[in-house]
């Protein structure tokens, strides 16, 4: 067997703050999907960030998840999900659900 020489492996990126907010959702992602199942319901994220005590407007929360469920079957796939690192849904409950990841 071939053995793999990794000389031109890619240089990590700097760590910006927008890689940050990346990265926290990507975790948050993962703590919030209790069952998975590789999908996260509006159920879940409530019972993520009330396990934490985490207060978030429920009626923000309830409007981005509706809004990012782009095929509307009541679940957010990590691609939908995604969506709440960008404008208005990051200042609107993006960056508490970031707070997820700590
Ligand atoms: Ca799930
Ligand atoms: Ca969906």
């Amino acid at each position: 067997m071939d053995r793999l020489v990794l000389s031109d492996a890619p240089t990590p990126l700097p760590m910006e703050e927008q890689h940050m907010d990346i990265a926290q959702l990507d975790q948050a992602f993962r703590v919030i999907d209790a069952n998975r199942n590789g999908f996260v319901t509006l159920a879940e994220i409530r019972s993520a960030l009330a396990g934490r005590e985490i207060p978030l407007d429920a009626g923000s929360l309830d409007t981005a998840f509706g809004e990012l469920d782009k095929d509307g079957d009541g679940r957010l796939t990590h691609a939908e999900f995604s969506g709440f690192q960008m404008e208005p849904y990051k200042s609107s409950v993006g960056t508490t659900l970031a707070k997820l990841a700590a």
